[in-house]
């Protein structure tokens, strides 16, 4: 009698406890209301690097703030803007962060391929 009662309880607890993957769930966060007209830097920007172009070529940032380059071709590329900053060398599928903690306006190229460039304005 014993036994089972035992049982009833620890099958609950086993079933609660092997369930260790977060389900994140997205939630929606976009305003219902009409967006403001006013254009706001944001304290972070992506950069997708894809056909040997960086997209958006131009991105604007605050001061502070950082931009993470993410490598959607199939060879290495670099942002890298000489005296200023390098995210290195950025394998395929991989991405690269480089935080901008002064204003000022940075070009930048790939070192592998000189004919990329692309434009970090910090505010
Ligand atoms: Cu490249």
């Amino acid at each position: 009698m014993n036994r089972s009662l035992a049982l009833l309880v620890l099958i609950p607890l086993a079933g609660a406890c092997s369930s260790g993957d977060d389900n994140k769930t997205s939630v929606d966060t976009s305003p219902t209301t009409a967006p403001s007209v006013t254009v706001v830097a944001a304290e972070t920007a992506d950069i997708t690097i894809a056909d040997f172009m960086f997209t958006a070529a131009e991105v604007h940032i605050k001061a502070g703030g950082s931009v993470t380059w993410t490598n959607g071709d199939d060879q290495a590329h670099t942002a890298t803007s000489s005296g200023n900053f390098d995210a290195g060398a950025i394998d395929p599928s991989q991405s690269s962060t480089v935080e901008f903690p002064v204003a000022g306006t940075f070009t930048y190229v790939c070192s592998f391929h000189p004919f990329m460039n692309g434009t970090v304005v910090v505010e």
